[in-house]
């Protein structure tokens, strides 16, 4: 190492070629120096010193007062009440897993980034999954957009691509940030309510503020309450920037796509999981991982020539627009795998610093003016959330390459780097650390023509707000439409003020008339007299999530109700069956411990009834065995259970005994009574059940055909269903 360029500290200098390697472990390794786990060692203060006693501070006799000269007391306590940073101003709420990013073919057409050239290298990756509006404490299921952002640690260089799960956003100008998260966040005098958009300063904001509607429709769409983090699209949502070594740009938009298929909750189940288990997506991912389950997205780009920039009848820099994949497909170019949770939620996921400006060589950006505030914002917020321009040294932060220039000192500073020279020009050695040349691997800025007058303008380019969010509509299946509406009556129906009400019921007949006037009806208000526009009638069929489910029960869990006298052989088939699907199933029964069969064969339940609930599963199956089903028949919350399951449109299963637990239900509509000694196995809408079970193995298969579905909304009866 050159003795005037930086040392020590960041990076492993002299090995940045090799870093982002084959089998993506050199950041693994990286960060090995700064992980502990101090089992089997001595208690020591912060300066090295073993402390022998940390359970009392040192006092003027038992009962004296406590004495100044406790430096150990001090130290602990001052710690301690340092322990906080400011959290996030929005996304506070977040979840973060390790894993790797694989590219499926050489991309060197498109883009020269390094990391997208070989299909054999693993680039090392930290994502961090968030809700919006909520705190740190906030709960995972709210209805709000998530955050979706990656970070690359390439051969190159970092490279943050931060996006969320909806494709647009509310505004087309970052100078409206600060405006819309005031307005979505608690409002200021009474900091009510704690994490939704249900109330009246946003809906204030977004009546004046037509740009958003399109945003508006993602976010009261099921979009918005996601199944899972494994099971939600991300996007870019800006037009970015390919260029490959000729020089030659493309415009690219870029698409994750989980692999299990994208699934919602239904606002009930939301609602209700926010109060039984906050944490629900970020154990639901955790606990993946755990198992070997490892979530897996697909990365997908939408590329444009710059020569068809004006093609579309929308303005590609503006952010409240899509490309519909109908008109540019969506092309796979690689997967990422999240295969490791982090051992310090505070060291990683919350000391995570994420910034669009972190690119590499063969990514550049659009002029979308959204994406160029948040060129400044990400920066901006680092430097106060974490103490000081060098968070970038935080190990979670680092490059997995060198870091070598002439920024030195500041809060927190780790580096000491040697020699007296930290200025360039310079002779005093050498010039170094000295600029890189474009086949050096320096980055150059995208050779963009602009030209234009200072104004404090929107483009015209940038003025139809409806056009897409009418395409949205039109897109969804009838389920996701009714939705749609509903979440509009419940956000709408928190707003107090009558005349925004109003105003939105206005907005929404400029996307939809029929939309309107189902909304109004909900809202309070009269229904729009007449259309204000004509519906253009075109759809995209990719924008409905109906489109994107994936038939599989992998990853997904089952509930297997049951007390004492189960029916051994149906349980632990259908158990096995499922499970040998990729499916995570749960004994729950009133107590934990074991419970026993008819036979005398016993079960270790899994959950406590108190602890769970149907809407934390994503199907039922209740096995036979008279005494215990009986004993469920006793139990309001089991049928509790099965009433609620129906309602929210899940798979239910029952053999032998269990039927009863269903008719005793309130379960309508499915031809259940009928069933005979016959053995016949009934489905119906989403209700696989069986009095005999010659086969339960047959019988599981149509069970997990039920689940692959994941909801049955042909149940019109399920309003009926108290629950
Ligand atoms: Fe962000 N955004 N944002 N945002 N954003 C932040 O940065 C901002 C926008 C997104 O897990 C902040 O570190 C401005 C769009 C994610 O750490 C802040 C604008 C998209 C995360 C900020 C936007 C995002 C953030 C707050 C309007 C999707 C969480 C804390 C121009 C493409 C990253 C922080 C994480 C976080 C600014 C709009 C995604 C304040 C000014 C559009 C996923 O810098």
């Amino acid at each position: 190492m050159n003795g005037d360029g930086s040392t020590g500290g960041q990076g492993r200098d002299g090995q940045g070629d090799d870093l982002a390697s084959k089998d993506g472990q050199s950041k693994n390794a990286d960060l090995a120096q700064f992980r502990e786990s101090p089992q089997g060692e001595f208690l020591t203060s912060n300066h090295g010193l073993r402390i022998n006693h940390t359970d009392d501070s040192l006092k003027a006799g038992d009962r004296g007062p406590t004495l100044m000269e406790d430096f150990h007391f001090r130290e602990k306590l001052t710690h301690f009440d340092h322990e906080r940073i400011p959290e996030r101003v929005v996304h506070a709420r977040g979840s973060g897993a390790h894993g790797y990013f694989q590219v499926y073919e050489p991309l060197a057409e498109y883009t020269r980034a390094r990391f997208l050239q070989d299909p054999s290298q693993k680039t090392p990756v930290f994502v961090r999954f968030s809700t919006v509006v909520g705190s740190r404490g906030s709960a995972d299921t709210v209805r709000d957009v998530r955050g979706f952002a990656v970070k690359f640690y390439t051969e190159d260089g970092n490279f943050d691509l931060v996006g969320n799960n909806i494709p647009v956003f509310f505004i087309q100008d970052a100078i409206k940030f600060p405006d819309v998260v005031h307005a979505i966040k608690p409002e200021p005098h009474h900091e009510m309510p704690g994490a939704s958009s249900a109330h009246d300063t946003f809906w204030d904001f977004i009546s004046l503020t037509p740009e958003s509607m399109h945003m508006i429709m993602w976010l009261l769409s099921d979009r918005a309450i996601p199944r899972s983090y494994r099971m939600m699209q991300g996007f870019g949502v800006h037009s970015f920037r390919f260029v490959n070594a000729q020089g030659k740009a493309r415009f690219v938009k870029f698409h994750w796509k989980p692999l299990l298929g994208t699934h919602a909750l239904v606002l009930d189940e939301a609602l209700k999981i926010a109060g039984k288990d906050p944490d629900f997506h970020r154990r639901d991912l955790w606990e993946a991982i755990e198992r070997g389950d490892y979530p897996e997205f697909e990365l997908g780009v939408q590329l444009v020539e710059e020569a068809d920039e004006f093609k579309f009848d929308f303005d590609l820099l503006d952010a409240t627009k899509i490309i519909p994949e109908e008109v540019v497909p969506v092309r796979p170019i690689g997967k990422l795998t999240l295969d490791r949770n982090p051992d310090s939620f505070f060291a990683e996921t919350e000391q995570v610093a994420f910034h669009v400006g972190h690119v590499v060589p063969g990514i550049d950006f659009s002029n979308d003016p959204l994406l160029q505030g948040r060129l400044f914002s990400y920066l901006d917020t680092q430097l106060l959330r974490l103490g000081g321009p060098n968070f970038q040294q935080i190990p979670i932060n680092r490059p997995v390459v060198p870091v070598r220039n002439n920024q030195r000192d500041g809060f927190h500073q780790h580096k000491i780097v040697k020699g007296r020279v930290a200025y360039s020009p310079n002779a005093l050695a050498s010039n170094s650390p000295m600029p890189a040349a474009e086949e050096q691997g320096g980055y150059v800025h995208y050779a963009e023509k602009v030209e234009g007058r200072k104004v404090r303008r929107r483009s015209e380019s940038f003025g139809d707000h409806f056009s897409q969010a009418t395409l949205f509509w039109n897109s969804l299946s009838l389920p996701e439409k009714e939705h749609l509406v509903e979440a509009a009556h419940f956000e709408l129906g928190k707003v107090e003020a009558r005349e925004i009400r109003m105003r939105m019921v206005e907005l929404f007949n400029r996307v939809d008339h029929q939309l309107a006037t189902l909304i109004a009806e909900g809202a309070g208000v009269p229904a729009p007299t007449g259309s204000a526009v004509k519906n253009h009638g075109r759809s995209s069929p990719g924008l409905s999530m109906e489109n994107t489910a994936k038939r599989t029960i992998k990853g997904r869990r089952i509930a297997i109700l049951a007390g004492d006298g189960y029916n051994s052989a149906e349980l632990l088939a259908v158990r096995a069956a499922l499970q040998a699907a990729g499916a995570v199933t749960h004994v729950i029964s009133k107590f934990l411990g074991p419970i026993k069969s008819s036979g005398g064969e016993a079960v270790e339940v899994d959950k406590s009834a108190i602890t769970t609930g149907s809407i934390m599963y994503d199907a039922v199956y209740v096995p036979g065995g008279k005494a215990s089903v009986d004993t469920l028949l006793l139990q309001g919350d089991a049928r509790h259970f099965v009433n609620e399951a129906f309602k929210h449109c899940k798979a239910i299963g029952a053999t032998g005994e269990g039927v009863n637990l269903l008719l005793q239900s309130d379960i309508t509509g499915v031809p259940l009574a009928d069933q005979g000694s016959d053995g016949r196995v009934i489905v119906a809408k989403g209700v696989v059940a069986a009095r005999e079970v010659s086969n339960p193995q047959a019988f599981a298969q149509r069970l997990i055909e039920a689940i692959a579905q994941h909801r049955d909304w042909s149940r019109a009866e399920k309003v009926q269903v108290p629950a």
